[in-house]
């Protein structure tokens, strides 16, 4: 790629703009000296030719038979780039469509085409990892993306890490060079751009995600609905009924500040979900009515509701911390969960007042938080003490059922899994996350537990919605 143009476009792309100095603060809070909104290049139609032309020589020596733009701003550099080589185009939605096929990517392909992403900007790779995600899903092979410009903030390496090659028009370094030595900007300015970069060299890194590189052939399973007949216990066999007539193997865990937002945040993804998981405990404003509030909005869109309290006492404290206090959760909660640190008792106490009423019990089998020590012989001891009380233990939260060597053998049991993001991953503290696909497909789980990736998005019901789909789509990859 010739030097004069990759000068001409850095500066074309300063002068609309598309490249700012000046103080701003990005979506992550990180307050930076530069930003790059490559969107206004579609009021340029010129320009955008000139980007696809320098892309076409980026991919020049790479094998694909398709395309595949990021979305947003990606769509129309990527359109543009398919009719001028004339490679059809594959467009990935970021929200799924309520009616019709419900489909995450749309488009004509085979099996095993390559696919070349088409991205604007890579900071830390993750909006590339998510459009490689589905595409991978559907047997579609991802092993490179090229971009206009490269942050050098750690995308490459994330990218790498997950089996695709980044090849980048320009890197952020070239642009402050080429502003630099054309008097654009003063040489304090492009050392305070170097020390930020420097000082943020790895942004938001996900985990390498072996789950999303690498397919682990589909395991058979019994259906749901099949399971339904086999449960012993009145809200486990209702949850599989509800995720059957209603095809969904979504559990939102709503963990918000208050019960008004509890409440609206249920109504909003009900449509969408199995159940609804609360943490009664973190609502500010609880009140008596919660729990028939919460019950009504279940009613209404056929939903359980699942009151995540882990009980880890004696049997006859969980009886009261159960029924009793201000929470009363046995009145409002299809289903809870404990620890099984205590012993049996534990599950003896809670069944002596939930049985009766038609509550179930998951429990703790594993947890999806870092160093946990859930795990071996004690995941072991959960599977016993569930098979001992099969009438009200309707499964487990587990991570990765698939590796479980001692079963458990009964179809009955549901598994439930927390750490469900579109994009592997973890949080600050100590929370690691698999994406929908390797939680059903290849770790053998049922439900998927999405707490903060449906409810800190912006339009939650839509990405309840998209979770659902996919979740739903590993589910039938993985049925006879
Ligand atoms: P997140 O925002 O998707 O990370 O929320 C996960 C939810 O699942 C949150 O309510 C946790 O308390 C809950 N959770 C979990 O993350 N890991 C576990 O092992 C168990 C529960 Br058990």
């Amino acid at each position: 790629m010739d030097k004069a143009s990759l000068e001409t476009l850095i500066l074309e792309l300063h002068d609309i703009e598309a490249v700012k100095l000046g103080s701003f603060t990005l979506k992550s809070g990180i307050v930076s000296p530069i930003y790059i909104d490559l969107r206004l290049i579609v009021s340029y139609p010129s320009l955008l030719i000139r980007i696809s032309d320098l892309l076409s020589q980026l991919a020049a020596p790479l094998a694909f038979s398709l395309v595949c733009g990021v979305p947003y701003t990606a769509l129309p550099i990527a359109s543009v780039f398919s009719t001028a080589k004339t490679i059809p185009m594959l467009m990935r939605r970021k929200e799924v469509k309520s009616y019709g096929t419900g489909k995450l990517i749309e488009g004509k392909y085979e099996k095993g085409e390559k696919v070349l992403i088409i991205e604007d900007l890579v900071t830390s790779g993750a909006s590339v990892l998510e459009t490689a995600g589905p595409l991978r899903e559907l047997g579609l092979e991802v092993g490179d993306a090229i971009v206009v410009i490269d942050r050098e903030q750690g995308g490459r390496e994330n990218l790498a890490k997950n089996g695709i090659q980044l090849h980048a028009i320009v890197k952020l370094s070239d642009v402050l060079s080429v502003l630099l030595s054309k008097g654009r900007i003063s040489e304090e300015k492009a050392e305070e751009v170097r020390n930020f970069l420097d000082a943020n060299r790895s942004v938001a890194v996900p985990k390498p995600a072996a789950e999303v590189a690498v397919k682990a052939p589909a395991k058979v399973r019994i259906p749901y609905g099949e399971r339904a007949k086999l449960s012993k216990n009145p809200a486990g066999k209702r949850l599989f009924e509800v995720m059957e007539a209603k095809q969904t193997n979504l559990c939102v865990a709503a963990d918000v500040a208050t019960a008004k937002e509890l409440l609206e945040i249920a109504d909003k993804v009900g449509p969408e979900i199995c159940l609804l998981k609360t943490h009664v405990d973190i609502l500010s404003d609880f009140t008596p009515e919660f729990g028939s509030q919460l019950r009504q909005i279940a009613d209404k869109h056929n939903f359980l509701i699942f009151e995540d309290r882990k009980f880890a006492d004696i049997g006859n404290t969980v009886t009261m911390q159960y029924e009793g206090g201000i929470f009363r959760i046995l009145d409002w909660a299809d289903i809870t969960n404990a620890h099984i640190i205590p012993g049996p008792g534990i599950v003896d106490g809670l069944k002596l007042k939930g049985l009766s009423k038609g509550r179930g019990l998951l429990l703790l089998a594993e947890m999806s938080s870092k160093g946990n020590l859930a795990q071996g012989d004690y995941t072991e001891a959960a599977v016993k003490i569930a098979e001992q009380h099969s009438d009200f233990v309707i499964g487990f939260i587990s991570v990765n059922p698939a590796s479980w060597k001692w079963g458990p053998s009964d179809p009955s049991f549901i598994h439930a899994t927390p750490g469900v993001q579109m994009v592997s991953g973890g949080d600050s503290l100590g929370q690691q996350y698999n994406t929908p696909y390797s939680v059903i497909n290849d770790r053998g789980s049922d439900v998927i537990i999405v707490g903060r990736g449906i409810i800190k998005a912006s339009n939650p019901a839509e990405t309840a919605r998209e979770y659902r789909v996919q979740g739903w789509e590993a589910y039938k990859a993985s049925c006879p």
